[in-house]
């Protein structure tokens, strides 16, 4: 069985078609200026430096033909999918549905809510729109990989305490074997990034495993002989 260096140990990679690429929120929203993330108060601008990682691994991951899943965090433009706890949380000056330099803020189809460019899905790999922090919570993301029998999900995007940790742990609970790719992953808060890594991994892996991009590569490098075609949304 072909592994990956890992911590708090080795994570063993599954079966034919069991394993998927997930990608969090890599959208113009929270890593360019005027938008959600820079609405919120932050500097947007350390989220950039794992764009280069995360195309990486995606480049990896379609080598070997193997499922990938992005997620874009956004809103319908009536609102109708954004509880009002999170339209008013912040205080911000921009909330969600104002009109900001993208587009309106956090709403699906507004080019402020797209994901990069450099990182944009292509045909065949599936995109979910979520209105929440976790890709579970009101998606079809648990019957999606259920249906396609997945059980094993490398973790990637932003921001590491918020979506991409909420998922960890929704995904964690649901039964499937998950590992953050620590270099692949970013926050605002640099003490913040290094605690989910750290909480993550403690005792013996509560939530799952953390390893570098270049573990994950060097494991499916050559392609894995399980690989499977590319599954479509
Ligand atoms: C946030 C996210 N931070 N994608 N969203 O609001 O982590």
């Amino acid at each position: 069985m072909p592994t990956i260096t890992a911590q708090p140990y080795d994570f063993s990679l599954p079966q034919p078609g069991k394993l998927a690429l997930v990608v969090i929120d890599m959208q113009r929203d929270f890593i360019e200026d005027g938008g959600f993330g820079e609405a919120l108060g932050n500097d947007v601008r350390p989220l950039r430096g794992i764009v280069p990682t995360v195309k990486k691994l995606l480049d990896a991951f379609r080598a070997c033909k193997l499922p990938i899943i992005h997620t874009i965090e956004g809103h319908s433009p009536d609102l109708s999918d954004c509880p009002p706890a999170k339209l008013i949380r912040g205080r911000s000056a921009l909330k969600i549905g104002d009109q900001g330099p993208m587009g309106r803020i956090l709403i699906l189809g507004e080019p402020g809510n797209a994901i990069l460019p450099e990182l944009a899905p292509v045909d065949g790999e599936i995109v979910l729109t979520k209105p929440g922090k976790g890709a579970f919570c009101n998606t079809k993301l648990e019957s999606i990989l259920r249906e396609r029998g997945i059980t094993h999900l490398l973790i990637t995007g932003v921001t590491t305490e918020v979506c991409v940790q909420t998922t960890m742990r929704e995904a964690n609970d649901r039964g499937f074997e998950c590992l953050l790719i620590e270099d692949a992953t970013e926050s605002y808060f640099p003490e913040f990034k290094k605690a989910t890594l750290e909480m993550v991994r403690a005792q013996g892996g509560i939530v799952g495993w953390t390893a570098k991009a270049e573990d994950v590569i060097a494991a499916l490098s050559p392609p894995m002989p399980f690989s499977t075609s590319t599954i479509s949304s």
